[in-house]
This record gives structure tokens, C-alpha cells and sequence, in this order.
């Protein structure tokens, strides 16, 4: 008998019942389902490149891009196209299917989108899937994004809506659901998941994936950032999520959202190669690839290339192929 339900009515209990199972019962479940639904040794590789970086408005405790934490870093205007263009080439050249581009703004002006449109059909005419995150979006600019031909958009809901304003308090856990409504409803796919080791519980860890697995349609994308701790953010020096409780939050992840691309995102080059396994173990099938993700740093191409190798892992070849 299968294993795999898809499920949009999780209740907080379930989900804690889940994460308190014994470690290998927990592996062994999501392991299963995971093989129901996917090739068990092929992950999908993305590469990130910020467009736009720095000078943000907001105030996500987390992110070295706002204007308002002395990070040290040096704010960029929106790239020209060319210099889009010719990274996405090389991070196809490098082996990525997909290529996410990502601006440090509360929301883009209708200006910049068409900007960014041209952005994504120049990465697509090289032959590649294409995601953006730009923050909150209007009904048109959805739209536009649409007719662009835009395969995805990544808006995060960050964490559960009780921990929400203890880490952002410029825009709100609805003003995200709203966003997260127009892209789905413009059937762009939705890329959609949050940070952990940002101090919040047990309980608040269960409810971020409630939230991801209870919407109408499960996020075809859920990453799974750990906190990348930057200098000047008002998280750096939180305490160390315990290594093993990421591992679990992937598990859970992919029980709840079987046919889900579950993202071993941030933090990746402050984990060990065995950690990584077992996320990949957990369920995990996709990363970000590229030595840098938006500001930090990733893990060099070399040591994934090494990893893939000792684990047999293959990259998921893109459906436009
Ligand atoms: N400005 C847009 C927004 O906030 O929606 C798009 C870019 S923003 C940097 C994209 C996501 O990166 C955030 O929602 C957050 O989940 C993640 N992120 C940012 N800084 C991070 C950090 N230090 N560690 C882990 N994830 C981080
Ligand atoms: C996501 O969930 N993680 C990526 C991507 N979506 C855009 C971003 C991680 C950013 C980490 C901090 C930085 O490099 O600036
Ligand atoms: Fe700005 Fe996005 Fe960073 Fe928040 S996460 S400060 S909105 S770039």
C-alpha cells in the first residue's frame, strides 16, 4: 500500500507527533514516500544570482540586504540584462536547470518588472527554468510576470505567523499570503518555504510547515533555509539550531508535501558533507548550486561536484531539456 497522501488539513498535533518520533522511524517514513513520488537519487540544482542587492526598505531580522543593519555590504542597482545573461550561461555552463534571480526590494515598481521580464526571457532562451523573488507583487505585475513566461516565483512565509513579527515587523505574515494567492492564481509555480534557527520553538517549526502544507495547493518548491548568521543582522549570535532538528524539519517537510520539491537551501556551506546526506536521506531533492547564493557564500562548485559523486547523487534534468 502507498504511503503517499496529499493532505491540506494538517492539524499542530499531527505535525509534533511527526517530529517527535524516533529519529530513524521519522527517515525510514519520509525516506518511503520519497521514493514513492521521485527518483531517490536525482536532485534538481538552481542557481542564484541578486540582481538588485542591498538598500532594502524592510526590517527581516535576518538579512544581511536591509538598509537598516550595518552588514558591510555594498549596495548594487538593478543589473544590466547582459551581465543577467551572461551568469545564467554560466551557471548553466556549470551544470544548473534552473536560474533564480533575486532583488532586495519590499515590492517592485511596474518599471522594474519590465525589466525583469526581459531578464527571464533572455535566462529561457538559453534553455533554462527560471525563478524570481522580488517581494510583494500586485495583480499585474503578477500577470506580466506570466505572459513573460516566468516558470516561478519565491516568496517565503519565513516562519510560523506567532514567531512572524518577532523577526519582521514592515510588512505582515497576510501581506506574504496575499503575494503567495496572485502567483498561484496567475499559475505561475510557487516556490515557498522558510528559515529555521531563528530562535523560534518546536510548535513554531510545526506551524511554518502547516501553514506551507494546509495552503489550497502544496508549493511545488519548499525551501528549507537555516539561518545564515551575518554581522550586523540583529540574529547574528542566536543560538545553534541542533543539526539533527534541521534534519527532522526536511523529514517532516517531505511527509507533509510528498510531491514537493523539498530545497536543502542556506546554510549549506556550515554544514558537514554527512549532514547533507542526511538531508538527502530525509528527503531533501533539490539545492542551490553556484558559490554564492544572494550575498553569502555556498558551497564552492567543486565540493558539491565531490559530494554528488561520493553519494551517487545525479542533477534532475530540466523539463526543458
Ligand atoms: N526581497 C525579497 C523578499 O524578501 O521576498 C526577495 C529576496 S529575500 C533575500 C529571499 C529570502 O531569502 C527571504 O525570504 C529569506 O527566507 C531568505 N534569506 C534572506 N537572508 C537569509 C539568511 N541570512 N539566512 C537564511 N535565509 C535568508
Ligand atoms: C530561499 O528560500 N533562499 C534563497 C532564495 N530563496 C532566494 C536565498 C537565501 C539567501 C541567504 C542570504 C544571502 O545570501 O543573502
Ligand atoms: Fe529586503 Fe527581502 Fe532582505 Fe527582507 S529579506 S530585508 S525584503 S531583501
Amino acid at each position: 500500500m502507498s504511503s503517499t497522501q496529499i493532505r491540506h488539513d494538517w492539524q499542530v498535533e499531527e505535525v509534533l507527533a511527526l517530529y517527535g518520533l524516533p529519529f530513524n522511524d521519522l527517515l525510514f517514513q519520509a525516506q518511503t514516500i520519497h521514493r514513492e513520488n521521485f527518483n531517490p537519487n536525482e536532485v534538481q540544482v538552481s542557481s542564484l544570482l541578486s540582481i538588485k542587492t542591498g538598500s532594502c526598505s524592510e526590517d527581516c531580522g535576518y538579512c544581511p540586504q536591509s538598509a537598516r543593519y550595518d552588514s558591510g555590504l555594498k549596495p548594487e542597482p538593478l543589473m544590466p540584462i547582459c551581465d543577467v545573461l551572461q551568469a545564467a550561461q554560466q551557471a548553466k555552463d556549470n551544470g544548473a536547470t534552473r536560474f533564480c534571480m533575486g532583488a532586495a526590494w519590499r515590492k517592485p515598481k511596474d518599471s522594474d518588472i519590465e525589466r525583469v521580464v526581459e531578464m527571464v526571457q533572455g535566462v529561457k532562451a538559453l534553455g533554462m527554468e527560471t525563478c524570481v523573488t522580488l517581494g510583494m507583487l500586485t495583480d499585474s505585475q503578477t500577470e506580466r510576470l506570466k505572459e513573460g513566461g516566468l516558470d516561478y516565483y519565491n516568496h517565503n512565509l519565513d516562519t510560523s505567523e506567532d514567531y512572524y513579527s518577532e523577526v519582521i515587523t514592515t510588512r505582515t505574515y497576510q501581506d506574504r499570503i496575499d503575494t503567495l494567492d496572485r502567483v498561484r492564481n496567475a499559475g505561475i509555480n510557487v516556490c515557498c518555504g522558510g528559515i529555521v534557527g531563528m530562535g523560534e520553538s518546536d510548535v513554531d517549526r510545526a506551524n511554518l510547515l502547516l501553514q506551507l502544507a494546509n495552503m489550497p495547493q502544496h508549493p511545488e518548491s519548499v525551501p528549507v533555509n537555516m539561518l545564515v548568521q551575518v554581522e550586523g543582522t540583529p540574529l547574528m549570535g542566536t543560538e545553534q539550531l541542533d543539526p539533527l532538528m534541521f534534519v527532522r524539519t526536511i523529514a517532516v517537510a517531505r511527509i507533509m508535501m510528498p510531491k514537493s520539491r523539498v530545497r536543502l537551501s542556506a546554510g549549506r556551506n556550515e554544514m558537514s558533507d554527512e549532514m547533507q546526506a542526511l538531508c538527502f536521506l530525509a528527503g531533501a531533492n533539490s539545492i542551490f548550486y553556484g558559490d554564492k547564493l544572494l550575498t553569502t557564500d555556498n558551497p564552492m562548485t567543486n565540493r558539491d561536484l565531490a559530494l554528488f559523486a561520493r553519494l551517487g547523487l545525479k542533477s534532475a534534468g530540466s523539463s526543458y531539456a
